[in-house]
This record gives structure tokens, C-alpha cells and sequence, in this order.
């Protein structure tokens, strides 16, 4: 992936975490929707969301807010850690649909107020981006599980297809000569993963709506696995019966593998990863790595689901 490189965004132009959460329990108070704050340099609007304590918390601190909406990856508006914040302003993330059908009983179209009509969840979660750096996010959003419930997978649905929107006119990174990649970003997980209770679609992080940024109005967090495997500003998800084709894979089969869990022991063919910078914590080249953990901290939960796959080979 492109080097690594901290964004330049003026201070000026990003919102600091501390003064966001304020104004927002200031209109959560006020009852005040028409007066929504604005995030970052993308002018993105963010809504408080109502959320109930999830699973699967943790006491490591949370990555601020101005880290979480400024060092980003959203190759559709650029490959720059800051380009998904300062050239997202065309994005229009709303109205939106997110049509989910395939190998399914009862296909069906979500718009953004059916999707956060499920019952909403904090979710601390840390990512661990295949280049070495992690964070520690508090997600909004609710199991996978729960939407796929609802247009019941048939017999013959083995993996789940996921889509990011195409929209050259809103997304810079979509036009001009050099493009990083094909469109659309597709990402893929076998039935059980996407089952499993820690998979969970995102509508929101600091207990508000997405910023365009990090992939609104809805992206796939996946938390034992490379952060890639969470696709972004999702319209379409598709039942499938083999295994979907995905992005990274699709681009450099021999770095990037289908299924792309967080491994210690399987090194990068360029670089180790078996450590990783916490951002916040210092610059990338800083002293304190942390050691990275098998299945990113999660093996407990999620490890018994490759019994019998060899990992090495698998990766
Ligand atoms: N559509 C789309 N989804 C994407 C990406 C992308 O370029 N396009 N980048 C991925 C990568 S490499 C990472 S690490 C995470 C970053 O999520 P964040 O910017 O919200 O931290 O998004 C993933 N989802
Ligand atoms: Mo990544």
C-alpha cells in the first residue's frame, strides 16, 4: 500500500474531539437535530446516535477522534492518509440504499434510517491495518448477523459479497489518470465469519453518524482481521455460493489473501508483522511497537472457526 505518511490537515480544519462531544451532548440536550456539527475538513454532518453498551469492550484507550478522522485509508478519495478527510466534500453519503440479495429467501433494500433502526451498540474495537499501525475504535453499529436474519441466507449461501459505491463525480480518487485500483472496492467473508457475533456494520463512531471519511453511511468492521477486509460506504451485499473476489487479493494475490487474519507469525513479504505502532502513541518509527497479537487480540472468540485451515497457507 502507499507510504507511510502523517496528513497534513490544519488543526483548524478538524474539530477537536473533546469540543465535538460537547456540542454534541449540548443538541442531544437542546433536542436540537437541525443544528448538526460539522467533522473534520470534509464537511461531513454528524447526528447523535442512541446506543446501548456492547460486548466485547476494552480498557486500552481509545484513539481520539481527530486520529480516527484524519489518518485514514478510502483509496476513492485518494491514496494520502489525509485525502479521505480533505477531499470528501462532494460525498453525498445520504440519501443511500444498501441492497442485499443473492442467494437469500426474502432479498431486501435498506435506506440509512432502516439500518440505524437496528439496535445500535458501542463497540470498542482495535484495528490493525495491514501496514503496521493500529487504533483503538469506539464503533456505533449492530451484528451483521441480525440484517442477514432478516432476508434469510438459503441452503447454497456459503460467503457473503460486499460492494463500495462508484461515483467518479463525488470521488476523486475514482478519476483522473492515475487510479490505484479497479472499482468497485469488493471484499468477501465466508458465511460463519460474517455470522459471527464480533462482525458488526458500522453506522457510527463517538456515539454519532459516520464521518464520510471512515466510511459512511455504512462500512464492515471485522476485528481479527487486516483493517482492508472492512469495505467502506456499502450498497450492495450478495449471498454467494464461492468464495467472492476481493480487492487486495484481486491487485497483489501474493500479499494480500482472502482471508487476511491479523497473524504475528506470517509475515508481509516487504515487512514484518509481528509488531505495530498504536497512532497516538508516537510516529511510525517510534520505539514503542507493540507486539501484535494472533487473530488482532480476538483468537479466543473467533479461532475455533479455522480449525483445520492451515493459516500459513490461508492467509
Ligand atoms: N471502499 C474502501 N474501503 C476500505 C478501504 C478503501 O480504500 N476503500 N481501505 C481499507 C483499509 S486498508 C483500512 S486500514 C480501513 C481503514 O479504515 P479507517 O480509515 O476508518 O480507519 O478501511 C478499509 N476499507
Ligand atoms: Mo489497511
Amino acid at each position: 500500500m502507499a507510504a507511510y505518511r502523517y496528513p497534513k490537515i490544519a488543526a483548524s480544519e478538524i474539530t477537536p474531539q473533546g469540543v465535538w462531544m460537547n456540542r454534541r451532548s449540548l443538541l442531544a440536550g437542546a433536542g436540537a437535530a437541525a443544528a448538526l456539527p460539522f467533522i473534520g475538513g470534509s464537511g461531513a454532518q454528524a447526528a447523535p446516535l442512541t446506543t446501548t453498551p456492547g460486548p466485547y469492550a476494552t480498557d486500552e484507550a481509545h484513539t481520539s477522534f481527530q486520529d480516527i478522522t484524519s489518518y485514514n485509508n478510502f483509496y476513492e478519495f485518494g491514496t494520502g492518509k489525509g485525502d479521505p478527510a480533505s477531499r470528501s466534500g462532494d460525498f453525498q453519503p445520504e440519501p443511500w440504499t444498501l441492497e442485499v440479495g443473492g442467494l437469500v429467501g426474502k432479498p431486501k433494500t435498506f435506506d440509512v434510517d432502516a439500518l440505524r433502526a437496528f439496535p445500535l451498540e458501542d463497540r470498542i474495537y482495535r484495528m490493525r491495518c495491514v501496514e503496521a499501525w493500529s487504533m483503538v475504535i469506539p464503533w456505533v453499529g449492530f451484528p451483521l448477523a441480525a440484517l442477514l436474519d432478516q432476508v434469510e441466507p438459503l441452503g447454497s449461501a456459503k460467503y457473503v459479497a460486499f460492494e463500495t459505491v462508484v461515483r467518479p463525480e463525488e470521488m476523486p480518487g475514482q478519476r483522473g489518470l492515475f487510479q490505484p485500483m479497479e472499482w468497485p472496492y469488493v471484499e468477501g467473508l465466508r458465511l460463519d465469519e460474517a455470522r459471527h457475533p464480533l462482525t458488526i456494520l458500522s453506522v457510527g463512531l463517538y456515539g454519532a453518524t459516520l464521518p464520510k471519511q471512515n466510511g459512511a453511511p455504512v462500512r464492515l468492521v471485522v476485528p481479527w482481521k487486516y483493517g482492508f477486509k472492512g469495505i467502506k460506504s456499502i450498497v450492495r451485499i450478495t449471498l454467494v455460493e464461492d468464495e467472492p473476489v476481493t480487492s487486495w487479493s484481486r491487485m497483489q494475490p501474493s500479499e494480500y489473501g482472502f482471508y487476511a487474519n491479523v497473524n504475528p507469525e506470517v509475515d508481509h513479504p516487504r515487512w514484518s508483522q509481528a509488531s505495530e505502532t498504536r497512532i497516538g502513541e508516537g510516529g511510525f518509527f517510534n520505539s514503542a511497537r507493540r507486539p501484535t497479537l494472533p487473530f488482532n487480540g480476538y483468537a479466543e472468540e473467533v479461532a475455533s472457526l479455522y480449525d483445520g485451515l492451515d493459516l500459513r497457507a490461508n492467509y
